[in-house]
């Protein structure tokens, strides 16, 4: 059946009579319709991928095209007077995911689809997702974000379990969203909610009562935890989530044969960064309830757990305290004391312990008990084993690998990227669809010139797609003929945005001393901050109020623009990431464990500025130094840095009189003009002070180096050719090698 005769059986008209939300309607469920009907990924062994976030992003056109239908469907659309673009406008986009960590595990799930791998996601439905960012007075402010409709998605299932918590106890429900792998099978993202979940708790933008855990329980991703009862939620969260994964896992395994015993021949479960680590001590209290002793359950869990780390910073490796744990899961405290005591009576070292001053480290619970840790790009894993995890090491160096993320090129190339996928299926054939490390045939063109030529007329046409986009749904005009500068990621000191804006400062001072790029320059971002993380609100505080300033210069408006977008999500990265020019991946060397934004615009052939950190360190061997733009101090450097506490800000500030003007700039009269005052001042005493991720003894060779790509950009083929070897170079950046990577030598599917 075609959608047109679906949909005419559905309301009665031919689709030109219907309106595009009835289309919508009707698309969804045809699709719904046919994913149903491929076949479902099967085999003994399951894996099961808890993570805290799926950034699924809008599914749509993600499934017609996995389904095979894109064309079709667009073709029929197109026939009727209909755009399949408009369409798409009336998906709302779920924010169930923060940044990178969630939008891996989505590109993940698709890869595992794709390679027909039995593996399903487990996470939560969380009413209204992370949150919606709103500006106001060159402020952040969030409001919630719901996203779930009666026409969705999600899939309502038979399957209920209880949940039981310190002093109360709740039934949850599993929602399932199939996964539809690419020309490929089926598999499932089951996601559990509560029935008792109370929307109207919601009062003044985010705000709700924490206290009220059957209420709240999965409203939020990522409630604010600054107080107790906020940390509390989270603990509740990440059981609610573990104890509906655990019950699922014993519940399929005994329906496929397990006698429990085997378990580790039913499933494998990879832990996503710490949230779900509970699902160690959780399956070994399940297991006992069905008839195992504690050494055996021990015994069949330890063989069925795999950790992913996806960041060296301490405020990411859970650790929470033994009160709270006792409140809110008291039954896990026996189990997890266990644990820890049968590792303390082998190992005396405390800092590999489990429980500590009143503390149970997740992470630690995850490595001694799992069979294998993993860190997300070459750098990362490495510095985990000499560094951060490196008495772990030498208990374990057979657990210890490497997974460097990658990233869907269904969604990353050929949905949002539809002119270049078609430049490259007519160059080399249509097999790096199926096989991404085909791109490298690329390179035979890169001294064409008239094929250097249309990658530049097609990065040309997607930089008018931007333009227009941003014009139509977020009222700011850009001018299409400038350099497009991204920078898009979550908020992060690290991520060193105020880097960036200090960057801006700087060349806006130069153009008011005369000296005018060759070309305007236009620098966007993107980022949302935690709504607790006063820092971060604060960059994006300076970074509007310098897009207001320079906005109404007329001297320096025409030569730069500075934008913040709305919201960003992943909506709006599938359209900043094709017009981009230059991007910017300029974290503080060793504190990016990967970056996935990288891969995505190396595909779509944006060169890159950044530091030797993460997966750009990998990148720039596939690329070489004339192809990537690398600036700052190494790894190993900063490493030294932070271990002999030698850095003071102070100090580079008194030196450097270009970067001390920047620096002070934020404090200046024409910022404090537009911005608050509170906000810019606490902003430079925070860089001057402390400067904990180093943005100034950078900042030259930051400046120096961008001024070298700006000047580079002018030789539109000599850059063509760098954006042909970034592209020809990106397939080892595909997640179905990562996921092909964790089957051979983790999951063994
Ligand atoms: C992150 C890292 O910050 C990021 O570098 C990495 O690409 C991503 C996926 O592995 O994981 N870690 C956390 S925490 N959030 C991330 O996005």
């Amino acid at each position: 059946m075609t959608a047109n005769e679906y949909i005419k059986i559905r309301f009665g008209r031919h689709m030109d009579q219907c309106t595009n939300e009835e289309i919508y309607v009707g698309l969804l469920e045809y699709v719904k319709d046919k994913a149903k009907s491929k076949e479902i990924a099967g085999g003994k062994k399951k894996l099961y991928y808890i993570s805290a976030e799926f950034l699924i992003g809008k599914l749509l056109s993600n499934n017609l095209i996995n389904l095979g239908i894109y064309d079709e469907v667009k073709a029929e659309l197109e026939a009727c007077g209909k755009s399949l673009a408009e369409i798409e406008e009336i998906e709302v986009e779920p924010s169930l995911g923060n940044g990178g960590l969630g939008r891996l595990a989505a590109c993940f799930l698709d890869s595992i689809a794709t390679l027909g791998l039995n593996g399903d996601g487990v996470g939560l439905a969380y009413h209204m997702g992370l949150f919606k960012q709103v500006f106001n007075n060159n402020l952040q402010n969030e409001e919630p974000n719901p996203w779930m409709s009666e026409h969705s998605w999600m899939t309502k299932t038979e399957r209920t379990y209880q949940v039981d918590f310190g002093g109360f106890n709740v039934t949850s429900r599993m929602y399932d969203i199939d996964v539809t792998g690419y020309d490929s099978v089926t598999t499932k993202l089951h996601l559990f909610d509560v029935d008792t979940v109370d929307e109207s708790i919601i009062k003044d933008g985010i705000n709700f009562d924490k206290s009220e855990f059957t209420k709240n329980l999965t409203l939020f991703l990522y409630p604010d935890d600054s107080d107790d009862n906020g940390r509390l939620l989270r603990v509740y969260q990440q059981y609610f989530m573990v104890s509906n994964a655990a019950q699922l896992i014993l519940d399929e395994a005994v329906e496929k044969g397990s006698n429990l015993y085997d378990l580790a021949d039913y499933a494998v479960i990879q832990i996503n960064d710490t949230h779900p680590s509970m699902v160690i001590p959780e399956l070994i209290r399940l297991l006992q309830i069905r008839g195992l002793t504690m050494d055996e359950a021990i015994d069949v869990v330890s063989k069925c757990t795999a950790y992913t780390n996806h960041t060296i910073l301490a405020e990411a490796l859970e650790k929470w305290p033994i009160h709270f744990m006792m409140k809110a899961v008291p039954q896990l405290m026996p189990i997890i004391r266990e644990l820890h005591n049968r590792i303390a009576k082998k190992v005396a070292d405390p800092d590999v312990a489990i429980i500590k001053d009143g503390l149970v480290h997740m992470a630690h619970m995850d490595i001694h008990y799992g069979i294998s840790i993993n860190g997300v790009a070459a750098l990362h894993t490495e510095i985990l084993k000499e560094t951060e995890l490196h008495k772990f090491y030498e208990l374990y160096p057979e657990k210890f690998n490497n997974k460097t993320n990658g990233i869907t090129f269904r969604r990353w190339l050929l949905y949002c990227n539809p002119e270049l996928s078609k430049l490259i299926e007519e160059l080399i054939g249509p097999g790096f669809k199926k096989d991404a490390t085909e791109l490298k045939k690329l390179e035979q063109y890169m001294n064409d010139d008239a094929v250097v030529q249309r990658f530049l007329d097609v990065k040309n046409t997607r930089k008018t797609v931007l333009k227009n986009y941003l014009a139509k749904t977020q009222g700011i005009e850009i001018d299409d003929n400038s350099v497009y500068d991204i920078q898009i990621k979550r908020l992060h000191e690290y991520k060193r945005q105020q880097m960036n804006a200090l960057y801006v400062i700087n060349k806006y001072f130069e153009i008011k001393e005369g000296k005018k790029p060759a070309r305007p320059i236009t620098v966007i971002f993107g980022a949302k901050a935690a709504p607790a993380y006063v820092i971060a609100k604060d960059i994006i505080h300076l970074i509007l109020c310098l897009s207001e300033i320079i906005a109404k210069d007329p001297e320096v408006s025409p030569y730069l623009k500075v934008v913040m977008v709305e919201n960003y999500n992943v909506t709006l990265a599938e359209k900043l990431i094709p017009a981009c020019d230059i991007h910017e991946q300029i974290s503080l060397a060793s504190k990016e464990a990967s970056g996935t934004s990288n891969m995505k615009f190396m595909l779509n052939g944006a060169v890159a500025i950044g530091t030797m950190d993460g997966a750009n360190v990998e990148m720039h061997e596939f690329v070489g130094d004339d192809n990537i733009y690398i600036f700052g101090e190494d790894s190993d450097t900063v490493i030294k840095r932070y271990a002999d506490a030698s850095y003071c800000s102070r100090e580079y500030y008194e030196k450097d009189a270009n970067l001390k003007k920047c620096v002070d700039f934020i404090v200046s009269d024409e910022l404090l003009a537009v911005g608050q005052k509170e906000n810019l001042e606490r902003l430079y005493n925070e860089l001057l002070n402390k400067d904990w991720f180093m943005t100034f003894p950078d900042f030259k060779d930051y400046c120096q180096t961008k001024e070298k790509a700006f000047a580079d950009y002018e030789d539109r083929l000599t850059w063509g050719r760098k954006m042909v070897k970034n592209i020809a170079n990106a397939g080892f950046f595909s997640s179905d090698r990562t996921i092909a990577q964790y089957n051979a030598d983790i999951w063994h599917l």
